[in-house]
C-alpha cells in the first residue's frame, strides 16, 4: 500500500511515530520531517524515542528544538516504523508495540530481515539515508520544503552516508537541491549535529585496537574485538585504521550488542554482505540481526564474547571459501 494510501485509509488522526533506540541523527531527522509532512496533511503525531538518542541526534534535537518523548507510548491510530523495519530495535518499548494491534506503516532504508511480516511498508534498500525516503515523499505529496525541513533531511543525508562516502546516484543532486533550500553553508549545517568526542569514547575506542585479533582471510584483513560501550563506532574506527572486515561486541548488561563494518573493497571484491554474515549468528545465538552490506549488527542474549566473534570470523572463512573457492587463513599474533 502506498503511504498516501495507508493515510487515507486511516479513521482518526492520531498518529505514533516510533524511532529505533540508540536513535541517529537519520532517525530523528526522518521522524520530525515526518511530522511535519503529517501536520501538513491533517495529522495529529508524536515522537517517541525507546531508551536514548546517540549524543549527535541529542545535539541536534537541541539545536533545533524538535521535541520527542522518551519510552512514550500513547493510545493512536496508526503506528510508523521509521529507519528500522524489526521489533527488536524498539528495545523497551518492544513489548508494548508487540501488543498494540495498531495499523503499522515502515519507512526504511535497511534491508528487509527474515520473518519480515509488516504489510505496510516503504522500503527502499538503495537510498543512502531514510531522510531521502522521505524527501520523495514531500515530492510526492506536494509538501513544499521549508528551510528547517532541509536542514532536517540533509543532517540524515550527511551522517548515513558517512560524509558522503556512501552514496547514489541521488545522493548530490538531493544534497546541492537541500543546502541551497537551507540557505546556510555546510559547515553550519555539520555544526548543528558534530560533537566532540568525549573521553569514554576515544577510551573505548583505544580499547578496541589494543584488544583486537587481526586474521587474514584469502587476503582480506578481518579484525574481531570486545568493548563495553560504543562498539558501532569502535567497529568504523577499526576499519579506518585498515581493517577491511571488523565485528566489534559489546556483552555488558547482560546483552549482546555486536556491530560489523566491512569496507568496499571486501563488499565489492566477495559480493558477500554483512547482513548475510550476521544472519548465520541467528542460527547459534539467541537474537536477530539486520544492517546494510557495509554497516550491520547483531543485538540478542547475553552470550561469551570470544564465541560469538569466533562465529564471526568461521562465517565469513566459510561464506569466502564458498564465493572464491578456496581459503587460506591465518592470525597475526
Ligand atoms: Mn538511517
Amino acid at each position: 500500500m502506498k503511504f498516501s494510501s495507508f493515510l487515507s485509509s486511516l479513521k482518526k488522526k492520531q498518529i505514533l511515530i516510533l524511532v529505533h533506540f540508540g536513535a541517529d541523527v537519520d532517525a530523528l531527522c526522518s521522524a520530525a520531517a515526518l511530522q511535519f509532512l503529517l501536520e501538513k496533511k491533517g495529522f495529529n503525531s508524536v515522537i517517541s524515542v525507546p531508551d536514548h538518542l546517540n549524543s549527535n541526534a541529542k545535539k541536534l534535537s537541541f539545536e533545533l528544538q524538535i521535541k520527542y518523548k522518551k519510552n512514550f507510548f500513547p493510545e493512536s491510530d496508526a503506528i510508523i516504523l521509521v529507519d528500522f523495519n524489526s521489533a527488536e530495535m524498539l528495545g523497551s518499548l518492544k513489548q508494548e508495540f508487540l501488543d498494540s494491534k495498531k495499523p503499522v506503516f515502515v519507512l526504511d532504508h535497511h534491508s528487509i530481515p527474515s520473518g519480515f511480516s509488516f504489510k505496510n511498508f516503504l522500503i527502499d534498500e538503495k537510498a543512502v539515508s531514510c531522510t531521502e525516503i522521505v524527501y520523495f515523499l514531500f515530492n510526492e505529496m506536494k509538501v513544499h520544503l521549508t528551510p528547517k525541513i532541509s536542514l532536517l533531511l540533509l543532517s540524515g543525508l550527511v551522517t548515513d552516508s558517512a560524509g558522503f562516502r556512501v552514496v547514489n546516484k541521488n545522493t548530490f543532486f538531493i544534497a546541492g537541491n537541500l543546502l541551497k533550500k537551507t540557505k546556510k553553508s555546510f559547515i553550519e549545517v555539520t555544526e548543528l549535529f558534530e560533537t566532540s568526542r568525549d573521553l569514554s569514547e576515544r577510551i573505548a575506542l583505544l580499547k578496541a585496537s589494543k584488544r583486537a585479533r587481526l586474521f587474514n582471510l584469502n587476503g582480506f584483513v578481518a579484525v574481531s574485538s570486545e568493548v563495553g560501550s560504543f562498539e558501532s563506532s569502535a567497529a568504523n574506527a577499526l576499519i579506518k585504521l585498515g581493517a577491511d572486515l571488523s565485528f566489534v561486541v559489546n556483552t555488558k548488561n547482560n546483552k549482546t550488542a555486536l556491530s560489523a563494518r566491512a569496507n568496499s573493497h571486501f563488499l565489492n571484491s566477495t559480493k558477500i554482505s554483512l547482513p548475510e554474515i550476521l544472519f548465520f549468528l541467528e542460527k547459534k545465538f539467541n537474537g536477530k540481526s539486520g544492517g546494510h552490506a557495509g554497516a550491520a549488527g547483531f543485538n540478542g542474549e547475553k552470550t561469551e564474547s570470544e564465541k560469538i566473534l569466533a562465529e564471526c570470523i568461521e562465517i565469513t572463512k566459510k561464506l569466502i571459501k564458498e564465493r572464491e573457492g578456496k581459503i587460506s587463513f591465518k592470525e597475526y599474533t
